[in-house]
């Protein structure tokens, strides 16, 4: 009897659980739409660049915004649990940037990003690069309202990443192989990881890319341009 009881209990918690996720799940789509018409308005292209902590992230924006800076205007949204460290090198780097710390949160919400937006006002035909909290988890199951998660998978993490958080390369239109400049030093094999992302994700684009080097990054900022296009072509 005891045991039956127990059991029950156990399982309405749970039911609890999923339907408090779920609404939890539906209450960010719907938050996330907004934030996807709100950029489609202006014609602002939004990325959402999503990793494990230290494949480069705050490296690659801290570049984009000294290459590409001359023909768009960046803003930044960054994500961490805790410190403004990141934001004050984009800052440096000549970007506004709002530090949004999630505390014990392990990923970034779509009303977060809309917050960030209120205080940025990024202009008409601008980027939003938004760096999320480090982990290949939870930042695949949250839409930002972005035009495109962009996965960075550094060489140092072992190419079957991809196989083993295959929701992160799934949700991802591209994928950044980073710091392909400590290939020579290391056992990492370039073809499996690409192999690797193309079984769970076929379509997904591939960038090779040094942020030290800047090797790669011509071809990976030829991606942003047109992805930039397609949301300057689509109409509202
Ligand atoms: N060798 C090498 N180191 C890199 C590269 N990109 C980033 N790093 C280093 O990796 C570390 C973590 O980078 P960071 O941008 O802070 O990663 P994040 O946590 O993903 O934002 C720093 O010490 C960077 O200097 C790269 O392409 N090659
Ligand atoms: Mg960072």
């Amino acid at each position: 009897m005891h045991g039956y009881a127990h059991d029950h209990a156990a399982k309405s918690e749970q039911e609890t659980i999923v339907t408090l996720e779920a609404r939890l799940l539906a209450k960010n789509d719907a938050l996330a739409e907004r934030n996807r018409a709100w950029f489609r308005g202006r014609e602002i292209l939004a990325l959402n660049l999503v990793s494990s902590p230290g494949s480069g992230k705050t490296t690659l924006l801290e570049r984009a915004i000294r290459d590409l800076g001359s023909e768009a205007f960046i803003a930044v949204i960054e994500g961490d649990q805790a410190t403004v460290n990141d934001s004050e090198r984009i800052r440096a780097a000549g970007a506004p940037c709002v530090q949004v710390n999630t505390g014990t949160g392990c990923h970034l919400e779509a009303d977060m990003i809309a917050r960030g937006l209120a205080e940025l006002k990024p202009p008409v035909g601008s980027m939003v690069l938004i760096e999320n909290v480090g982990n290949l988890v939870c930042p695949a199951l949250f839409d930002l309202g972005e035009h495109a998660k962009v996965a960075i998978l550094s060489v140092t993490e072992g190419e079957d990443k991809p196989l083993k958080y295959p929701h992160m390369f799934q949700a991802s239109r591209a994928v950044l192989l980073n710091k392909i400049d400590l290939v020579p030093h290391l056992d990492f094999d370039v073809e499996k990881a690409v192999e690797n992302a193309r079984v769970v994700n076929p379509d997904i684009a591939v960038f090779r890319v040094s942020a030290r080097t800047g090797e790669g990054l011509a071809a990976w900022y030829g991606w942003v341009r047109e992805q930039a296009a397609a949301v300057r072509a689509s109409p509202f």
